[in-house]
């Protein structure tokens, strides 16, 4: 393993001992619902938006220690937002990382009930942060909450559930691409500079660097879905959805990819050498094998 890749390697396993341990729950009642919670927040997810936060933060000279509540707490977003997604009634999608969905082994009811405790666990996490001031906790979880809520996430949710067709604008397709999948990397980063108490151009930076490596991490999804590359998103392929690649096709969405991919990097470039991370975090994820 080179450098970074060890580096990687260290971060998320730091991540994943963390995670651990907040999910800790002796609770006999409850047994069933954290079993289906860890299922799938330990089923082999990447760990991408906590090492993006880790490394967000890092270019601010942020310690690990004061990054981690809130590299775990999108981690939980996240996680609620694919078991939410995957139930019959949104997705419908019975597998998640090659493996049964949440609700498969699990039960609908019981999923459901494993996204929201996921998703109100993610804000209890920062909020109980000792290390964190009051202040700043106050600002992180109105904007994690932000990128959830109407404006963000479940918008974005909404917005493909309802108008997600082979006709539909592009416009659209934006739409739902910045708030179901770039809206959590944008407040993933807009926090890690809260802590980091970036200055108005150095959070800009970061924010432009999460919106185009979510947005082109999206277009990247699509075009593996579009070529039927099930192996690579672990979940069968949806045909009858317009995307990015079914609607414009394999060349323009690398052409996307690349554009976001420059722009991304070319944001980070105020932080000089540090943000060599952010480099190679962004081409591990961008150059995968289409
Ligand atoms: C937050 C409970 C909650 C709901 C929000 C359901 C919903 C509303 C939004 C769905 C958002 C969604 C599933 C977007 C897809 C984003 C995406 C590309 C996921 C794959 O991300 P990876 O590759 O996954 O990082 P791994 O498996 O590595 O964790």
């Amino acid at each position: 393993m080179n450098e970074i890749q060890v580096y990687f390697k260290e971060t998320t396993d730091f991540v994943n001992a963390e995670l651990k341990r907040y999910m800790t729950n002796d609770e006999p009642l409850t047994k069933g619902l954290q079993e289906s919670v860890n299922y799938t927040l330990f089923s082999g997810g990447k760990r991408i938006r906590p090492l993006f936060c880790i490394m967000a933060g890092e270019l601010l000279d942020v310690s690990r220690e004061k990054l981690i509540s809130l590299a775990c707490s999108v981690e939980m977003i996240h996680t609620a937002s694919l078991i939410m997604d995957d139930l019959p009634h949104m997705d419908d999608s019975q597998v998640r990382r090659g493996k049964p969905a949440n609700h498969m082994v699990y039960g609908q009811d019981v999923a459901a009930l494993a996204s929201i405790g996921l998703l109100t666990r993610a804000y209890e996490v920062v909020l109980n942060d000792p290390i964190l001031p009051d202040d700043k906790k106050t600002q992180i979880v109105s904007k994690l909450a932000n990128a959830v809520g109407i404006k963000g996430m479940v918008g974005g949710q909404f917005v493909d559930l309802k108008f997600s067709d082979e006709s539909m604008e592009y416009s659209t397709l934006e739409y739902i691409h910045i708030h179901k999948t770039a809206s959590l990397f944008v407040a993933t980063g807009t926090t890690a500079a809260i802590i980091g108490d970036a200055t108005e151009d150095e959070t800009h930076a970061v924010e432009t660097y999460a919106k185009n490596l979510g947005f082109a991490f999206q277009v990247l999804d699509d075009l593996f879905d579009a070529k039927g590359n099930t192996e690579e998103i672990g979940k069968p392929v949806k045909k009858d959805k317009g995307n990015f690649a079914t609607l414009y096709g394999e060349d323009k969405s690398k052409k996307v990819i690349d554009k976001c991919t420059n722009e991304a990097v070319e944001a980070i470039g105020i932080f000089g050498r540090k943000s060599d991370k952010l480099i190679a975090l962004g081409k591990m994820l961008l150059k995968r094998n289409v």
